[in-house]
């Protein structure tokens, strides 16, 4: 059985990792839970709401967003980590370093969720080896500053697919194991509305490499885009949620492994829908 797999059986639920961002700046819900206090009470929320996981990430992702030093980054996410995995929760820590990995792992996370998939530091691989710790490899081109430039493809999904696999190839090569790899597409990482919707309606494409795949579409813009008013403004990142427990009742029954969101009951609900009705047909 996949290590990072529940269970072997094709009814098995898509689980569901609960956001904790403790950033001042990450695009939905930056600044909510900076405080250790704070975002401890979240995780503990998150997780009493049914979160599978918690991913606990100390620098944002958004467009444009400036690094944190390593070691902010590591104050921010160590105390929360401890004190969640030392309550039995499944932590996952939310990093491009190797270093807050390592550390974070040393505080009890369970799994690495590395947004760059190994490539914005070159010692990730040599870790995830030696660490022996589940590893989300998430599709990226480059740092959030300058994605957008990055955001061409001929066809999003084959390239998104081939890139995923030289990564796992390198990683393999440095000695990680495959069935402790999960992918993930990287909704919104160079990718525009037309990249992430190709991605989600095609995610067999993915799910078929036999290896277990996260999505995170949680209240992404093209999400808000999709929802646009009559005058085109995309709906704002708090009204997303019902809509991105839609997209997970969809990439549940496509076969995703997990759904990385900032609601837990309404998408919990969702993947339980797509249980039910996958589990019939
Ligand atoms: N998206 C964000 C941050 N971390 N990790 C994975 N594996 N997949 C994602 O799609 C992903 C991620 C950005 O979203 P946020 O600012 O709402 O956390």
């Amino acid at each position: 059985m996949h290590p990072v797999q529940k269970s072997a059986r094709s009814d098995a639920r898509c689980l569901v990792m609960g956001i904790l961002n403790v950033t001042p700046d990450s695009f939905s819900d930056g600044g909510s839970y900076l405080g250790t206090h704070q975002a401890i009470e979240h995780g503990l929320a998150l997780a009493a709401a049914g979160a599978d996981i918690v991913d606990v990430g100390g620098e944002s992702t958004r467009p444009g967003a400036l690094r944190v030093p390593p070691d902010e980054e590591e104050n921010r996410v160590l105390p929360v980590i401890r004190v969640l995995a030392a309550e039995g929760i499944r932590v996952s820590v939310d990093t491009t370093r190797a270093d807050v990995a390592c550390a974070a792992v040393q505080a009890g996370a369970a799994m690495v969720n590395d947004v760059s998939g190994g490539l914005a530091d070159p010692h990730m691989a040599a870790l995830v080896a030696a660490m022996a710790v589940p590893y989300i490899l998430m599709h990226w081109r480059s740092p959030s500053a300058d994605m957008y430039r990055h955001a061409h493809y001929q066809d999003v999904v084959i390239e998104v697919r081939d890139e995923l696999l030289r990564r796992v190839e390198r990683l393999t090569d440095a000695g990680a194991d495959v069935d402790r790899i999960v992918l993930d597409p990287g909704l919104g990482f160079a990718k525009r509305p037309e990249h992430d919707w190709a991605l989600l309606s095609r995610l067999p494409e993915l799910t078929g490499l036999g290896l277990p795949v996260l999505v995170g579409a949680s209240r992404k813009s093209f999400i808000g885009t999709a929802l646009a008013d009559a005058r085109g403004e995309p709906v704002p990142p708090a009204d997303r949620d019902s809509a991105t427990a839609a997209v997970s009742a969809l990439a549940a029954a496509s076969g995703a492994w997990a759904v990385r969101v900032h609601n837990v009951p309404a998408n919990r609900d969702a993947v339980r829908m797509a249980q039910a009705w996958t589990a019939r047909s």
